[in-house]
């Protein structure tokens, strides 16, 4: 790009302060970093930044009035058209603090929805950012919608903001029914997919990690993709799923799916759920982690965090420390892998150690389902019904003595079977 281009193009962004909050005396700069990085995705420019150490968060503005004062003189100085906090921020706190500063004020939360919003291709992907838009706005009609929202738009405000609909809350509760409701079809939908798979009979392995760990590469690599694999947090939203060809015949299904990040919204997990299906029903799970990032352990545990809050925690987790070609201390990476159990070291990016993890997820998927045929009463239904959680359905039927059940189940849901289990 031309300089001159280039120049206006920086000009053209939105310019943003940034307000770091902290509870723990040390500054963490990958998290401040990761705020930058967010704030680059979603297209906006950071002109400052101050830092605010908050043990405990004042009701009205959630930083001290000194502090608010301060912003906005340093705004002011940057020529700063939003403020950002990094932070979950109340509605009657975005309320004062835009009445205080005069300008727009965005939390973390906002932020990561407007990336959300610009990258949804698909229409489920749109339907979910949507519906966890109007999740997340309902709660602060009163606030964000008085006085700045239509000046323009920006950061926090695509999507659905532009419509009239923002002010009345009854008809945003309609629009999120609706919402539901749409996305419960493209479930069912998916739900379908899923069951034309379980014919075949291959286990599923879901790639799940932070964001930018590099999920999307290692997919490229094991299938031949061409995904979308970019240094931006949030380069992918939509799943992808591939059947990947081991030697002797054998074979499993690999997808790809959205990255977490600490401090997920929740109403984000939630609207995801439908994408997010595809791992809650996997067999096993590959947890990338960037070995390359100072924060990989915070960034780990963040993301063992989201799949407890998406109640995935019993299914086997493979973890893949990948970027090893990035990491300079060797030693440490053995270590780590001969400490951690069931890990495995790779680079994605240059094929390093993928022998290795072929052999980590042959091993881990071996053994872990076998074959039941069961007679379940339809006052037990429920258990039938759980069998899909914990296994592939082969062949299901509703008889008059009840459901007739083929399916390859891991050990626990053939014990509570049992009882049930008859000869074909
Ligand atoms: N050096 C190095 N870089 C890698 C490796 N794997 C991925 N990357 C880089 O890391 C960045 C993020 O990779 P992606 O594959 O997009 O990561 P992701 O986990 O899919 O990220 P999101 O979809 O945005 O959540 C890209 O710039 C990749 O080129 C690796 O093994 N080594
Ligand atoms: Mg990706």
């Amino acid at each position: 790009m031309p300089e001159v281009q280039k120049k206006k193009k920086e000009e053209e962004k939105e310019r943003l302060f940034l307000v770091f909050v902290n509870s723990d005396q040390d500054v963490d700069e990958y998290v401040e970093l990761e705020l930058e990085g967010l704030v680059d995705a979603a297209g906006g420019q950071v002109v400052g930044y101050t830092r605010q150490r908050v043990d405990r968060p004042t009701k009205a503005t959630y930083v001290g009035s000194g502090k608010v004062e301060e912003i906005k003189m340093s705004m002011a100085e940057t020529m700063a058209d939003s403020v950002v906090f990094d932070c979950e921020l109340s509605g009657i706190q975005i309320k004062n603090l835009e009445e205080k500063i005069a300008k727009r004020v965005i939390d973390r939360t906002q932020l990561i929805l407007d990336i959300f919003a610009n990258r949804a291709r698909t229409k489920e992907g749109q339907l979910q950012v949507e519906l966890a838009q109007y999740s997340y706005r309902l709660p602060r009609l009163m606030s964000v919608y008085t006085k700045f929202e239509r000046q323009r738009g920006g950061i926090g405000m695509r999507g659905p903001g532009e419509t009239k609909l923002e002010s009345d809350r009854r008809m945003v509760r309609d629009r999120i029914a609706k919402l539901k409701a749409d996305i419960e079809q493209v479930k069912r939908h998916r739900d379908l997919q899923r069951a034309g798979r379980a014919d075949q009979p291959y286990p599923v392995v879901a790639i799940v990690g932070y964001t930018s760990a590099g999920k999307s590469t290692l997919m490229n690599r094991l299938c031949d993709t061409d995904l979308l694999a970019d240094a931006m947090p949030f380069a992918t939203l939509d799943p992808t799923t591939r059947k990947v060809e081991l030697r002797d015949g054998d074979a499993f299904f690999l997808s790809d799916t959205v990255g977490f990040i600490r401090n997920l919204p929740t109403m984000l997990v939630a609207a995801f759920r439908a994408t997010l299906e595809e791992l809650v029903h996997s067999d096993l799970l590959l947890h990338v982690v960037d070995m390359s990032n100072p924060d990989w352990e915070m960034q780990s545990d963040a993301v063992m965090e989201t799949i407890e809050a998406l109640n995935a925690q019993d299914i086997p987790v493979l973890t893949v420390f990948n970027k090893i070609d990035a990491v300079e201390d060797q030693p440490f990476l053995r270590r780590m892998v001969a400490e951690w159990p069931d890990s495995v070291a790779i680079s994605a990016l240059t094929g390093e150690g993928i022998p290795d993890l072929f052999a980590m997820i042959r091993k881990m998927l071996s053994g872990r389902l076998q074959r039941v045929v069961a007679l379940v009463p339809y006052d037990d239904a429920s258990l039938a019904e759980k069998a899909h959680a914990f296994g592939r359905i082969v062949k299901k039927e509703y008889r008059d003595e009840g459901i007739y059940l083929e399916a390859d189940l891991v050990e626990e849901m053939r014990g509570r079977l049992s009882k049930y289990v008859i000869t074909p």
